[in-house]
């Protein structure tokens, strides 16, 4: 009787079984080997498709894999649960609250990953919105704050005069408010930041201590700080009240300076127009006003500006320049003013021809002469100085140098680092996040709420309205409290904290997610981290890796952990596509993980995703292919049930006989498998290849099956080559393996037992040795692999010293080979 492959009654049976003996459970007492996986956790913001599954089966072969080759693996999940999308939701429909709202999606994703059959450590899950969670987030802003690290600033924000909320830059829509269409204004308001610029120059150094990280990766990050050394030189206004310093990469260019530029939001705008240019002036500003800066200030776009009135004297040769406001230039770079060079920035050149300001050459490639009337384009090139007084002749890199020194000298200039890098703005005008734990007192100021206090509970009852304003805003029990100091009437902060707070050390609170007097315990965090590795969605190439990374160097110094990078090995999955769409709800393209589980079963939809592509690749998902995985899956079942009534009684026996050519084939086969299978899951995760190994090698056992007499089958060859397949199997299809190790009579479970070891002598190959006759006469002997075919034979046997010595020259008329015995050619 022939039991058939069933998915869903083993799938089902095996979850529960893990579930209930807590199976993957790791303790924090005992790690001879440790190995720290982890997967970005999601935002509970519906249900997961296909698309999303993809990084968590990822992270699951990987921590089967690791637990077979013998570590104590961590493999955590949770839920990044605070954020905009629960509140929006909360606004839209009116009767739900966010916290519910999340909380339901938390369920929900937490089935769907249950049903995938996911290894995680299910005791240390951690979500971001519970109390003993955010508890921890504001005991980290007090840590900042107390080391001078939080602090707050008037910055400019988005802001609806309507709604009475502050908008962020993608519900600003050309200038007016997504909701209501109310021209937006920009205020400022207080807001609290992290001073991430402190570190910038240890977060671009340490990405070299990362080699275990995507190149692209890195290369973004090192973009996104952003590092340039210039120099900072000071032009003297020519009425005689005061200065503007600018900052540039291009001292080498001082001498070509033919206009100079302010920010928009510079204050020096108001300072320096005169009467007769106020008018024009403040026309200019309202307009940028209302425009994106983001797109205000792209490369494309329109260069747009109006003259001040002011002039300002070059420091290098005393020549009166206009000082202009213009839209490309950035408030928060620099000093939020340039000198413009229009020969040599494109930027200016645009700018200079709109306007019709000079353009003036000071640097010419070498054997070349550029004119200014033929310049359609600012030379940004290497060259030579040309009018630029005593560095004329000088090449421009060494003039650079010079220059700088010579600013220094003049005490005009110093030399300058700057960082596109800003501070991190943590505030956000929002009711769903954790509030910051800061009072207001009337009589102290700014009191950080003590630690004892913690945590700062956000209120439940809040109503929400339409307007998208903050419920914390307005709500007497939350606002009104007494200053921790002196016992006074203060008033809390009400602004909460962004989510990539949150998300920004939740790898460390599941070493210890239930411990109720600290965040974490820091010998077992020592032990536990950095992670081993981080496996997630580009996306979050930048900030949440960047903003992780800046919590753990300021924790490491704080004296709180031992570790200065939170992440050794960074792996970035490539997304699932169909019809040639990014999957997503609203592209109406997805394809949910249930739907194909009860069809094919969870271990088919995992081999599926798994087989694909490269995992770091795109790929595009295709009904035949998980059909492809699940009819694999099934003849992996049906050959066992042929064969393990017949071995699950034998002993493994280390050294047994193989009496013929087709054993020793299969033994070599299923060897050089395990090599194939453990290099490509060390290697760069590349388990489509494993996967197709597997099939390769499941065909050789079932040819050797249907070549063999059911009486001569090698029992003892079958035996280990069915532990080994299925052991390499268990990580992709978890389930099936499991059920089909149990049929071979173990008792424990699959991913206990160890990885499957190489036999180095069974991956050589049998060698035979053959004759070489050249026109009859024997020359040489040669030994090869039994298994090359004719053409491998046949160079190989033409690229023999010996051969060589006796047909070189000639011209090769025919070559017989005799098989296993004889090569014969004919030359003439
Ligand atoms: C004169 C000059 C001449 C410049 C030249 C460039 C080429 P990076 O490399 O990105 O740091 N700049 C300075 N502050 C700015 C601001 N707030 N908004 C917009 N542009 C600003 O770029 C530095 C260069 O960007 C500086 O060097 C300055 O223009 C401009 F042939 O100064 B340069
Ligand atoms: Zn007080």
């Amino acid at each position: 009787m022939e039991k058939t492959y069933n998915p869903q009654e083993i799938e089902k049976k095996w979850q529960r079984n893990w579930q209930e003996k807590d199976a993957f459970k790791v303790s924090n007492d005992e790690y001879p080997k440790k190995y720290y996986d982890l997967v970005m956790f999601p935002y509970p913001s519906g249900t997961l498709h296909v698309g999303h599954v993809k990084n968590y089966v990822i992270g699951d072969v990987i921590a089967r894999y690791k637990r077979m080759r013998g570590y104590s693996v961590l493999h955590p999940f949770g839920f990044d649960a605070f954020g905009l999308p629960a509140e929006n939701a909360a606004i839209e429909k009116g009767n739900i609250h966010p916290e519910d709202w999340t909380m339901q999606n938390i369920n929900i994703i937490r089935n769907q990953i249950k049903k995938l059959g996911i290894s995680y450590n299910w005791d240390r899950e951690v979500i971001t919105c519970k109390e003993d969670y955010y508890k921890w987030t504001q005991w980290i802003f007090l840590q900042l704050y107390k080391n001078g690290l939080a602090y707050k600033k008037k910055a400019p924000v988005n802001w609806c005069p309507n709604c009475k909320t502050v908008l962020a830059n993608e519900q600003v829509v050309n200038g007016k408010c997504e909701r209501c269409g109310t021209v937006v204004e920009i205020k400022q308001l207080e807001q609290w930041y992290f001073k991430i610029t402190d570190y910038a120059e240890k977060l671009l150094n340490d990405l070299e201590k990362l080699s275990g990280w995507p190149e692209n990766v890195k290369t973004m990050q090192k973009n996104w700080i952003g590092k340039s050394v210039g120099a900072e030189v000071e032009f003297k206004l020519d009425n005689g009240k005061g200065s503007l310093r600018v900052f540039t990469t291009r001292p080498d260019t001082l001498w070509g300076v033919t206009f100079m530029a302010l920010a928009p939001e510079s204050p020096l705008v108001e300072e320096l127009t005169t009467p007769e240019y106020s008018e024009k002036v403040n026309r200019f500003l309202q307009k940028m006003s209302l425009q994106d800066r983001f797109k205000r200030t792209a490369e494309g776009a329109e260069k747009e500006g109006v003259f001040t009135g002011s002039y300002a004297i070059n420091p290098v040769n005393g020549e009166k320049i206009p000082v202009y406001v213009a839209n490309y230039i950035l408030y928060e770079y620099g000093t939020g003013a340039i000198m413009a060079v229009p020969a040599h920035d494109q930027r200016d050149f645009e700018f200079a021809k709109k306007y019709e300001l000079p353009i003036r050459i000071v640097i010419t490639p070498e054997d070349d002469t550029l004119t200014e009337e033929i310049l359609e384009k600012a030379y940004v090139g290497e060259g030579i100085l040309v009018n630029s007084g005593e560095f004329t002749g000088l090449n421009n890199q060494t003039a650079i140098k010079k220059i700088s020194q010579w600013l220094e000298d003049k005490n005009i200039g110093k030399v300058v680092t700057q960082y596109k890098l800003r501070d991190w703005l943590i505030s956000r005008q929002r009711y769903w996040g954790a509030p910051i734990p800061i009072v207001y007192c009337e009589k102290c100021g700014v009191v950080p709420v003590p630690e004892n206090d913690l945590p700062v509970k956000l209120p439940r009852d809040v109503e929400f309205e339409p307007t998208g304003k903050s419920p914390l805003i307005d709500h007497p029990d939350f606002k009104e409290t007494t200053c921790p100091k002196c016992g006074g009437k203060a008033k809390r902060e009400v602004d909460t904290m962004d989510t990539f707070v949150d998300s920004s050390w939740y790898y460390i609170r599941y070493v210890n997610p239930k411990l109720e007097d600290k965040p974490f315990n820091k010998e077992d965090v020592d032990n536990w981290l950095p992670v081993d590795q981080y496996i997630g969605g580009v996306e979050h190439a930048i900030l949440h890796l960047l903003y992780s990374r800046f919590i753990t160097k300021v924790l490491k110094d704080l004296g709180y952990i031992s570790f200065d990078e939170p992440f050794k090995n960074l792996f970035t999955q490539g997304m699932i596509y169909r019809n040639g769409a990014k999957m997503s709800k609203s592209k109406g393209n997805v394809v949910s993980p249930e739907e194909m589980i009860e069809k094919y079963g969870t271990d088919a939809l995992r081999t599926y995703i798994l087989f694909m592509a490269p995992p770091e690749r795109d790929a595009e998902w295709n009904d035949s292919g998980i059909e492809g995985a699940y009819r694999f899956l099934n003849r992996v079942w049906n050959t066992y049930m042929k064969i393990q009534d017949k071995i699950n009684h034998l002993e493994n026996k280390p050294n047994y006989l193989l009496k013929n050519k087709s054993e020793k084939d299969l033994r070599r086969k299923l060897h050089q498998t395990i090599e194939k299978i453990t290099s490509d899951i060390e290697g760069n995760f590349q388990f489509n290849t494993a996967v197709s190994s597997l099939m390769e090698l499941l065909n050789e056992l079932t040819s050797y099956l249907n070549n063999t007499d059911e009486k001569d089958w090698n029992l003892n060859l079958l035996k280990e080559f069915s532990e080994d397949f299925v052991l390499m199997l268990s990580p992709i299809a978890p389930h099936i393996s499991e059920e089909l190790w149990k049929n071979l009579g173990k008792d424990d479970f699959i991913f206990k037992a160890s990885w499957p070891k190489i036999d180095k002598d069974a991956l050589k190959a049998e060698e035979i040795t053959l004759a070489v006759q050249i026109n009859g006469k024997l020359r040489a002997q040669i030994t090869i692999d039994v298994n090359f075919n004719e053409d491998e034979v046949k160079s190989y046997a033409l690229e023999n010293d010996k051969v060589q010595k006796y047909i070189s020259g000639k011209k090769i008329q025919k070559i017989i080979y005799v098989p296993r015995k004889i090569i014969n050619i004919v030359v003439k």
